[in-house]
């Protein structure tokens, strides 16, 4: 049975009437799960500096070492399953009849929790592209002994995922910035909030009218501007809010 949660009778008015609803997701969602976060204690950048492993400059200073951190966290991400944070939000679409979900993930573990209405803004790590002329390669497959393994125009292949310094896909933030501007009931759920342009995503629903909450185990920088702050984990307070969606008849 889902924990019982303590919701303010806004968050619940909201819960209740809105038609629109926008969740962005962040790394604090896979925890439980068993895959690290980036700036907890314990998290990726404690042991690693992004601009060793996550930037263009870094693949081309040292492409074996970027594509064995990530053939690693690759291995890891394949073993583990989704958990109820992702189960719950899986549900949440089906409560409302516009829903978005735009996840920072790259861990496919939105989509294995049966996640349909989704957009992702750092790209999937099951998908590889060529660093050299950008075919996209939509699993994981290597024809090449290659370490990074070679694309057939010859340039090295790198995961399909947004590094710093680097366009997010110009589609996919449109359609998360359109939906957050017409979101009625925003939630920003497991990020830290500090990596734009992701994080102006709660702002601009802010500033377009929504009732914006965050669910996070800590303070972050935008817990200032939220309407409702949940402080707790994601795989306990979403299963909450599905629970009180249940109960009071939203389908
Ligand atoms: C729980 C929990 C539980 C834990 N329940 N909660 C100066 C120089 C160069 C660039 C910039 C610059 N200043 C700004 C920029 C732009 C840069 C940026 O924002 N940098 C900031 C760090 C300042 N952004 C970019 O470069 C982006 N591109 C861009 O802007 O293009 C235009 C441009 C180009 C050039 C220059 C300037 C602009 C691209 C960003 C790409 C981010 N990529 C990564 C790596 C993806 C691949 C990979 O995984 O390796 O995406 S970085 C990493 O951070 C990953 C994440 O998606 C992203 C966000 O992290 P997230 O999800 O918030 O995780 P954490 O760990 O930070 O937070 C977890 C949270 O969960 C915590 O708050 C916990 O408390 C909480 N939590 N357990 C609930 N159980
Ligand atoms: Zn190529």
């Amino acid at each position: 049975m889902p924990k019982r949660i303590n919701l303010s009778p806004a968050l619940e008015e909201k819960l209740l009437s809105a038609q629109k609803v926008v969740v962005l997701s962040g790394a604090g969602v896979s925890a439980e799960s068993g895959i690290s976060t980036f700036r907890d204690k314990d998290g990726l950048w404690e042991k690693f500096k992004p601009e060793d492993l996550a930037t263009p400059s870094a693949f081309e200073r040292n492409p074996q070492l970027v594509w064995e951190w990530y053939a690693y966290r690759r291995k890891k991400i394949q073993s583990v399953k989704p958990n109820p944070a992702h189960q719950a939000i899986a549900q949440m679409e089906k409560f409302f009849p516009e829903f978005l979900l735009v996840t920072q993930n790259i861990d496919n573990l939105h989509q294995k929790a049966g996640s349909k209405k989704l957009v992702e803004l750092h790209g999937n790590i099951n998908r590889n592209k060529c660093f050299a002329c950008e075919k996209v390669i939509s699993d994981t497959k290597v024809g090449s002994r290659a370490v990074p393994p070679l694309c057939s125009c010859g340039g090295y292949l790198r995961p399909d995922v947004v590094w710093f310094g680097e366009l997010l896909h110009e589609s996919a933030l449109e359609l998360a910035q359109r939906a957050a501007l017409e979101a009625e009931l925003f939630f920003s759920v497991g990020t830290s909030a500090i990596v734009y342009p992701a994080a102006s995503l709660p702002f601009l629903a802010k500033e377009a009218g929504a009732f914006v909450v965050e669910i996070n185990t800590e303070e972050t920088e935008i817990s200032p501007a939220v309407d409702e702050l949940l402080l707790g984990k994601a795989e306990e307070i979403l299963p909450g809010l599905v629970e009180f969606l249940k109960q009071n008849g939203k389908k």
